[in-house]
């Protein structure tokens, strides 16, 4: 205040307080001292509005608009003060704070309370050990949390060259089976195609030996087992027919007149005793060959021979031509086994008509047996497609995906983290799921799944992905459905620290994790300047 003491007076007192003024003026930081020299025995405001008397500085009323002539008293609401504390970390107040009779715990030093209102002990020295104590902790933290990180964003950039080289290699297999799809679905369709066609040309063959004594030789399936039962029911015609000749011939031996010299009837029953001596040595041979049980069993033997050798030809050539080829050779293998085995069993007559039969039968089942193997191969080339396309998806899906600004969060995907509260114990899977087991039940609720990252709506700042979102959880009871908000701090691993649950259902996992760290230094602050960080000036 500008007294109204005479300008000598005033002088005196100017002079008498401007070394002080000028050196060390209460509440003014070293660096700002200078701002605080007088010119002969006046001052003029910070915000240059007001030229005042230098003895108004500090005198505990308010004459700047911008306060700065009250830097060590409360008498300016617009103020702040500087505490010196040496020892420690020194710090500004607002000035209200000043002489209020509280020992403010940013001034340890004391020096905000000065008017004898309160004793505030100096404490800076206790102070300043146990903050650069937990300093070096939180150093050592951040040093090993941005190592980690840094390790993490390596990860994820060779993650992600690796995934686009899968990528063109999937894209590639992928282009490459739908050529050869195409290829597979022609072949089918002209084997599709030949095979309609014998079809509707063959229906139902019948081949007839006309001029032959042997019964109509039917085949009207193309099936082995068709061709093989109708020749079975053949030969027991034959038998039939042969064992009523017998009985004939036997009937005759017996009842024929032996007093009457006929030749015929002489000769017939000297063959028919010439017959019989071999003829049950036939028929056992000939019924064995008939046994079902026993072509059955050749039959199989030539197919597991012919199965050997088809795969051997299809495993070591995938050419589907060649496939269709062995599978061919097969069909006709196997054809000519029956043949072989037929023909030991037939009657003269029925072998002369067997080649044409087998012929219209061998190539109807060839051809349908060729257009199955083709769908086969349709088929599975279909699915092997299918499955390079689903790991394509997968592998899009993660190049598309935000793993964070330099890829950091990649390595966490997936990773769970668990926390015992007590009642429950909470857990989080990184971009999956978070959950809350009961203690006392084992209930597992789930909370909700990853939805992206909150940490400001702004994706180009850096705190955006401090913070991760998990909804759509299980509905909570008369409520919203479960969600979680993941809020991350640096940390040298990834962990837990606190859940807690601020709105029903609605759940805070406190987290700390490499993943956020800052990657540009933040240590070494210039402790020499005062930290404004307790309030908002
Ligand atoms: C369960 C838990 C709690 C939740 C209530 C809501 O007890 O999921 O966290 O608050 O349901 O009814």
């Amino acid at each position: 205040m500008v007294g109204k003491a005479s300008l000598s007076c005033i002088l005196a007192a100017v002079l008498l307080v401007s070394p002080a003024l000028s050196s060390n003026v209460k509440g003014v930081a070293p660096e700002k001292q200078a701002l605080y020299q007088v010119s002969g025995n006046t001052w003029t405001c910070l915000d240059k509005s007001k030229t005042i008397p230098a003895s108004a500085i500090n005198d505990d009323y308010c004459d700047c608009p911008d306060g700065s002539d009250e830097p060590g008293t409360s008498a300016c609401p617009n103020s702040v003060f500087y505490c010196e504390n040496k020892g420690h970390i020194p710090s500004y107040i607002k000035s209200y704070r000043v002489n209020d009779g509280v020992c403010d715990p940013e001034c340890c030093d004391g020096s905000d309370e000065s008017s004898g209102l309160i004793k505030c002990d100096n404490i800076c020295k206790e102070v300043g050990i146990q903050y650069r104590k937990h300093k070096a902790e939180m150093d050592a933290v951040l040093t090993s949390g941005v190592s980690t990180k840094k390790e993490w964003i390596e990860y994820g950039k060779s993650k992600m060259a690796e995934l686009q080289i899968e990528k063109a290699k999937l894209e590639e297999q992928i282009a490459i089976m739908r050529t050869e799809l195409g290829a597979l679905e022609k072949i089918e369709e002209v084997a599709r195609e030949k095979e309609q066609a014998a079809r509707d040309s063959a229906a139902p063959v019948t081949v007839v030996k006309t001029d032959s004594k042997c019964p109509p030789c039917k085949v009207s399936s193309d099936s082995a087992a068709f061709k093989i039962s109708s020749l079975r029911n053949h030969i027991k015609t034959l038998q039939e027919e042969v064992d009523e000749l017998l009985t004939i011939l036997h009937d005759m031996k017996r009842d024929h007149n032996q007093n009457y010299h006929d030749m015929a009837v002489k000769t017939a029953i000297s063959g028919y005793d010439e017959f019989l001596v071999d003829y049950d040595i036939i028929k056992t041979e000939r019924q064995e060959d008939v046994d079902e049980e026993n072509i059955v069993e050749q039959a199989d033997d030539a197919q597991e021979e012919e199965q050997d050798f088809t795969n051997e030809v299809v495993e070591e050539d995938t050419d589907p031509v060649v496939k269709e080829a062995a599978q061919g050779n097969v069909v006709s293998r196997i054809t000519s086994a029956f043949v072989t085995k037929l023909e030991k069993l037939l009657p003269a007559k029925v072998k002369e008509a067997l080649p044409s039969i087998l012929l219209n039968v061998d190539e109807a089942e060839r051809l349908q047996q060729a257009a199955s193997k083709a769908s086969d191969a349709v088929r599975e080339k279909r699915n092997d497609i299918g499955t390079k396309e689903n790991d394509l998806n997968g592998v899009n899906g993660k190049l598309n995906k935000d793993y964070g600004r330099d890829l950091e969060w990649m390595k966490l995907e997936n990773e769970c983290f668990e926390k015992d509260e007590g009642e429950y114990v909470y857990s989080i899977c990184i971009f999956g799921g978070a959950h809350q087991k009961s203690n006392r039940d084992g209930a597992n609720t789930n909370l909700g799944s990853f939805e992206g990252y909150t940490g400001s709506a702004d994706n180009s700042s850096p705190e955006y992905y401090n913070k991760q979102l998990y909804s759509r959880g299980t509905k909570c009871w008369n409520g919203p459905e479960r969600s979680v908000k993941a809020v991350f701090e640096c940390g040298a691993k990834t962990e837990i620290l606190e859940v807690t649950e601020p709105e029903k259902c609605e759940y805070q996992f406190k987290m700390r994790s490499p993943a956020v760290c800052p990657l540009i230094a933040t240590k070494g602050e210039d402790e020499t300047e005062a930290r404004v960080i307790h309030e908002e000036l």
